[in-house]
């Protein structure tokens, strides 16, 4: 009899402490459920916005790693790529200004006019000093792209050939979408002036 009631109590034992396992480890897998459904919702906000689709699902693997900060998701999706810079409220679009430290005065025309989307097309650049001085031994190195849109240009225009009065020859550029464009140059003339300059086109 007190053999069978040790016996009872050591079963009586197992069944709690097994009962205990089975209401204690559930828990954090609730848990996860619960939180990763509360993703899944996110998600389908995010993806909602077309353009954004892709970066969502992106965020959606990386972001496994550290669930917790639920609210700065969409924060999160943005960083992982390029970041976008906003359209200045008064964008600059003139095409004759001075350079950053304004070494030189610098004006650009496109060859093609109006500016066309998709077609290769030159540029005239003219360099001059601030006192009015023509620039003719100039080196220059282009570059740009769309702010907004984090990516640079389709081509890689480059200055081919010093045409006379300051005046630079560039070729290859092409603008394969519309908004807002920078075309931007770097130039050198002799060992000690460098400057550089920006120039933004709003393609429409
Ligand atoms: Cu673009």
């Amino acid at each position: 009899m007190y053999k069978l009631n040790f016996l009872f109590n050591n079963v009586l034992l197992i069944n709690v402490l097994l009962a205990l396992i089975l209401v204690f480890l559930p828990f954090p897998s609730i848990a996860q459920m619960t939180e990763g459904s509360g993703h899944d919702s996110e998600h389908g906000q995010a993806s909602g916005h077309d353009s954004e689709h892709a970066h969502g699902e992106k965020g959606n693997m990386t972001e496994e790693k550290h669930s917790g900060h639920g609210s700065k998701k969409k924060d999160h999706d943005h960083q992982t790529h390029s970041m976008p810079q906003k359209m200045p409220n008064h964008l600059d679009v003139a095409l004759a200004k001075y350079s950053e430290d304004a070494k030189f005065f610098i004006s650009i025309t496109s060859k093609l006019k109006p500016v066309a989307i998709n077609k290769i097309h030159s540029w005239v650049l003219q360099i001059r000093k601030p006192d009015g001085e023509k620039v003719s031994n100039a080196k220059i190195h282009v570059s740009g792209g769309m702010p907004m849109h984090g990516h640079g240009l389709p081509t890689s225009p480059r200055a081919t050939k010093y045409l006379n009065d300051g005046k630079y020859l560039i070729e290859g550029v092409r603008f394969n979408m519309t908004g807002w464009w920078e075309l931007k140059f770097m130039i050198k003339s002799g060992h000690h002036n460098k400057d550089k300059v920006t120039f933004n086109i709003i393609l429409k």
